[in-house]
């Protein structure tokens, strides 16, 4: 009904000021109220909307989410690498939403969280008892000087959004020889191994297609290490030395010129020093940084993160407000098996909220990444807060293994589409001690 007489009042008085204020009046006519809402319908926001769903009932439920597509987007790793299509990837929105729960198909533009209300960018005012915020992380591309124009050339992609992962794998069958260079940024990333596990297909790609030997494959990463966790990090050196691959540590991309194919970086160590790449394929990885909704909400830290308690994941300061995922400021790396590990922690917190009692369940910074070192190897990375190594199964993981490669292709999206956005699977913390059983 408002949107009818919205375009009727567009029509009556097309481009005029006085448009401006009716629409405005219109809008804040549309109130609503939800005993849970969940900002996000990424993975963190549908698997809670499901647990709360199965918690509170459906009806008491909303999931505020403007994109059409919902998108899993680990396997963008394997889409850009040509072993995935991108079609696998993605599934309607409105086929992940937990039935019954009501979809606001829009985006939340303001947080008044002193108020417990929400404002959309359709015009909506809700209100909450409960916010649940999963709003993820943002890519800035635009940040790199000559990106994202840079992607309308050819040799280069990015496996971090939709729009450009199918790129790396243009940019890859293209190669002839020369450089091929991948880059980390200078800001927290969700997946921090992703950077270079596209570099480790594509070494195996060029090597299956007999293109190895014209090729320099060149990691420049911001980081000082190879990986956060010693054992991991130990072990990738290792695969990076028998497969002939450069690493450069501390250097952060800058600028990339397309039209003569140079990718700039700077030395984070030695200020005001730059090397300029030349490179036949370019994978970049963007800096990140957190959703700019959160800016000025008081709901986030000094680095614009969603500030919450690390192991009952409730916001420091409002006690009816928690977060998950992406867009939090837990110190641990951003993965989709830490939204998982985090969603049962949640659940229970929110849970003992409810009832007035204290949370009494803590999320132990469990996180995990499947290192893809070619098409059919996996380091599978598990640690937890204290960068130790948490791992599920009882064998070494820091070892290459096909049957993880096979668990990350081929089980993991089953995983995540019938098991963690259902609100069924918490991380495999209850597994880990059952397969250890026996061991010392
Ligand atoms: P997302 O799933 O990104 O969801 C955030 C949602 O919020 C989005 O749907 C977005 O549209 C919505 N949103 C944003 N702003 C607003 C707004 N203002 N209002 C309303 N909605 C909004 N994880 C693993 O565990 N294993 C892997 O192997 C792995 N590999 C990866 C490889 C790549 C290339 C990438 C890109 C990611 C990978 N990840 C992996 C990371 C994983 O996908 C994320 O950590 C996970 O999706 C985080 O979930 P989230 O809910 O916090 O954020
Ligand atoms: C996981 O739980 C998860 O979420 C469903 C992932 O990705 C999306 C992962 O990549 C991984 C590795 C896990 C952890 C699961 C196991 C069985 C170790």
């Amino acid at each position: 009904m408002a949107a009818a007489l919205m375009s009727h009042l567009a029509v009556m008085r097309k481009g005029s000021r006085v448009l401006y204020s009716v629409t405005c009046q219109v809008h804040s006519m549309s109130r609503e109220h939800h005993q849970v809402l969940v900002l996000g319908g990424g993975s963190g926001g549908i698997t809670m909307g499901a647990r709360m769903k199965r918690k509170i009932g459906a009806e008491n439920v909303a999931i505020v989410e403007p994109s059409e597509m919902h998108y899993y987007q680990p396997i963008w790793t394997l889409v850009g690498a040509g072993a995935k299509t991108i079609n696998s990837s993605g599934r309607p929105t409105a086929s992940v939403i937990p039935s019954g729960v009501k979809w606001v198909k829009s985006r939340a533009m303001k947080i008044d969280p002193k108020n417990n209300t929400v404002f959309t960018e359709s015009g909506q005012e809700i209100s909450y008892d409960y916010l649940i915020v999963a709003l993820g992380l943002q890519l800035h591309y635009e940040k790199i000087k000559g990106l994202p124009e840079a992607f309308e050339h050819p040799n280069i992609g990015s496996n971090y959004s939709l729009q450009t992962v199918e790129k790396t794998w243009k940019a890859l069958q293209n190669f002839k020889e020369g450089n091929a260079v991948f880059s980390f940024p200078n800001t927290p990333v969700k997946c921090a191994g992703a950077p270079q596990k596209i570099m480790y297909l594509s070494e195996a790609y060029l090597r299956k297609t007999g293109k190895r030997s014209k090729a320099n494959i060149i990691y420049n990463t911001s980081l000082p290490v190879l990986f956060g966790v010693k054992k991991y990090a130990d072990a990738l050196w290792g695969v990076v030395k028998s497969r002939d691959i450069s690493v450069n540590l501390r250097h952060n991309l800058i600028e990339v010129r397309a039209d003569k194919r140079e990718a700039v970086f700077e030395n984070l160590d030695q200020p005001e020093e730059t090397k300029v790449f030349e490179y036949e394929m370019l994978h970049v990885t963007p800096p990140m940084g957190p959703p700019a909704v959160l800016k000025g909400s008081s709901l986030e830290d000094q680095a614009g993160w969603l500030d919450v308690n690390k192991h009952t994941l409730q916001h420091t300061k409002y006690p009816n407000v928690f977060g998950i995922g992406d867009c939090t400021n837990l110190p641990t790396s951003k993965t989709g098996a830490a939204v998982a590990a985090q969603s049962s922690v949640l659940e229970r917190t929110i849970t003992k909220v409810m009832k007035k009692d204290k949370p009494d369940k803590e999320y132990d910074g469990y996180t995990s990444c499947p290192l893809v070192t070619s098409y059919n190897t996996v380091i599978l990375a598990e640690f937890d807060y204290s960068g130790q190594p948490l791992e599920t199964f009882p064998v070494d993981q820091g070892k290459e293994s096909r049957i993880m490669y096979h668990m990350k292709a081929d089980v993991m999206p089953h995983l995540y589409w019938h098991g963690l956005l259902k609100g069924l699977w918490g991380g495999p913390g209850p597994y880990r001690k059952l397969m250890h059983l026996g061991m010392k």
